[in-house]
C-alpha cells in the first residue's frame, strides 16, 4: 500500500503540532507504522491522501453512527451555514435539540449543551460535588472520561493504549479526590464507601465501559451501582458519550432499564462536529449557573452549526422505524463471523460486543470482563493484525483497547469484505 503522501505530511505535522496529532490515540503508537492522513470520506467509505480506499470501522471513534456525508447532515449544515455560524445568544434550535434529547434519554429532564465529552464529564462532576457538597468521586480503572485532571487516574483509551494510565500535571491535590474501583467488582465500591463515609459525591462509569476496549458490565453490576448510590446518598453518572444514541435511542440506561442521575453526552449528539452535554433531573440541574450557584459555560455552546448537524442525526434515530434492531442484526452477523473465524484458524481471541460496538481481543482467556483480563491482551498480535486490515482495505481503531462500529452505512458487501479480510488476517498471524 502506498503511504508515501501520508508519511511526507507526518513529518510535516510534527514539526508544528505535538506528535502530529491533535489527539494521542490517533497517532498509530501502538500499532506502529505512519498515522494515514484522511482526505475524504462518504458513506461507509474513507480515503487517505494517497488515494487508497478503506472500510471505515472508526466511525471518528463513535459519532458516525449513520456514515460519513449522509444527506440529512450534509443539508443541515449547509442550510444553518447560510444564516451564520455562531451568535453567542440563545436560538430555538438550541431548544428544539434539548426537547429532543429530554424525548430520548429516559433520566434526562433537562440538559445542558458543551462542546466535548471531556466538557460534559467535567461539568458533571462540577455539578455532582456542588449538589452533595462532597469531594470524593469514584472511576473505574480502564474507564475513560475525557482528559479532564479528575479523570486521568487509571484512565482507558488513550491514555491506557500508550501506557499512561495517570497523567503527570494532575496534582496530588487533584488526585486525591478521584477513587478507582474495578470494573464488574461491586465490593471495590462498597470498600470505598466505607472507608471514605460521606465524602463520596458520585460515581462515574461507562455503562458499557468501551475504551479498556469493550467489557459488558455484568449481570447485577450496573443494578448495585444504583443501590449502593442510592443508599450512600451519592449520585450517579452514566458517561453515555460512547453509548449514547448508539446502543438504543435512550442510550444504554433504556438497554439496562437503569436510571442514573446525570447522563453525559458526546460523539453521536453532535452528528460529527463538536458537541457534548449533560443531563439529569431538573432540581439537580437547576443548580447550574445562572439559576443556581455552580457554574459552568462555553462561548460555542449550542452552536447552531452544530445543533443543526446534531439535531438532524437524533430525529432520524428517532424516527427511522427497526433503526437499532437492523444495525444490531448487522453486528450481530459480524460477531459471529469473527468468532468463527478465530475457530477456523485456532487463534485464541475474545470478541466482546454491545449492540453495534464491539472489540476483538487477542488472548488466550475465555472471557474478558476486568481491567487485569484486558491487560493480558497480545498487543503486538494486534499491530500486526490491524496493519494486515489496512493492507486489506479495512481502517479499525490504531488501538487494541478501543471499540470497532457498525453504521447504518455498512452495507452486506462491506460486512462480506470484512469478515473476509478478518479472516486472511488471523490466517496470516
Ligand atoms: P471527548 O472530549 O473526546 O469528546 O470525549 C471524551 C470521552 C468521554 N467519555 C467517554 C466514554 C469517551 O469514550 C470519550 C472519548 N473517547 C475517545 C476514544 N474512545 C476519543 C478518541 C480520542 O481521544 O481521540
Amino acid at each position: 500500500m502506498k503511504i508515501e503522501k501520508s508519511k511526507t505530511e507526518f513529518e510535516r505535522a510534527c514539526k508544528v503540532i505535538s506528535g502530529g496529532v491533535n489527539s494521542p490515540v490517533r497517532a498509530f503508537k501502538s500499532v506502529k507504522g505512519t498515522p494515514l492522513f484522511i482526505k475524504k470520506a462518504n458513506g461507509s467509505k474513507i480515503e487517505d491522501i494517497d488515494g487508497n480506499v478503506f472500510i471505515d470501522f472508526v466511525a471518528s471513534w463513535g459519532p458516525m453512527i449513520l456514515g460519513h456525508t449522509h444527506p440529512i447532515i450534509v443539508n443541515a449544515i449547509t442550510d444553518a451555514l447560510k444564516r451564520g455560524t455562531s451568535y453567542g445568544a440563545p436560538t430555538i434550535i438550541e431548544t428544539e435539540m434539548a426537547e429532543q434529547i429530554c424525548k430520548m434519554v429516559p433520566s434526562v429532564e433537562k440538559v445542558r449543551m458543551v462542546n466535548s465529552g471531556t466538557e460534559a464529564t467535567m461539568s458533571a462532576i462540577r455539578l455532582a460535588r456542588g449538589y452533595t457538597k462532597k469531594d470524593k468521586i469514584i472511576k473505574f480503572a480502564g474507564c475513560y472520561h475525557g482528559h479532564g485532571d479528575s479523570f486521568l487516574i487509571k484512565a482507558g483509551s488513550g491514555a491506557i493504549t500508550l501506557g499512561l494510565p495517570d497523567s503527570p500535571g494532575v496534582t496530588q491535590s487533584i488526585a486525591k479526590d478521584t477513587l478507582t474501583a474495578n470494573y464488574n467488582d461491586l465490593e471495590s465500591v462498597e470498600k470505598l464507601f466505607i472507608e471514605h463515609k460521606n465524602s463520596i459525591s458520585s460515581i462515574i462509569v461507562e455503562p458499557v465501559a468501551g475504551n479498556m476496549g469493550v467489557v459488558k458490565p455484568a449481570k447485577g453490576f450496573l443494578e448495585g451501582l444504583r443501590e449502593i448510590t442510592k443508599k450512600n446518598n451519592a449520585l450517579l453518572i452514566f458517561d453515555e458519550v460512547i453509548t449514547g444514541f448508539r446502543l438504543a435511542k435512550g442510550g444504554a440506561q433504556e438497554y439496562y432499564n437503569i436510571m442514573p442521575d446525570i447522563t453525559t453526552l458526546g460523539k453521536i449528539i453532535g452528528g460529527g462536529l463538536p458537541v457534548g452535554a449533560y443531563g439529569g433531573r431538573k432540581d439537580l440541574m437547576d443548580m447550574l449557573a445562572p439559576v443556581g450557584p455552580i457554574y459552568q459555560a462555553g462561548t460555542l455552546s449550542g452552536n447552531p452549526l452544530a445543533m443543526n448537524a446534531g439535531l438532524a442525526t437524533l430525529k432520524y434515530l428517532d424516527s427511522t422505524p427497526d433503526f437499532y434492531k437492523k444495525l444490531n442484526d448487522k453486528a450481530e452477523k459480524v460477531e459471529k463471523a469473527f468468532i468463527d473465524n478465530l475457530k477456523k484458524t485456532n487463534v485464541k481471541g475474545v470478541v466482546n460486543r454491545v449492540g453495534s460496538m464491539m472489540t476483538l481481543f487477542f488472548n488466550d482467556l475465555n472471557k474478558l470482563e476486568s481491567i487485569e483480563q484486558i491487560m493480558t491482551s497480545d498487543k503486538d498480535k494486534y499491530a500486526k493484525f490491524f496493519h494486515l486490515s489496512l493492507e486489506a482495505g479495512i481502517y479499525l481503531a490504531p488501538s487494541q483497547f478501543e471499540s470497532m462500529f457498525i453504521s447504518e452505512a455498512h452495507s452486506n458487501e462491506d460486512l462480506e469484505k470484512l469478515i473476509k479480510a478478518n479472516l486472511k488476517a488471523l490466517e496470516q498471524l
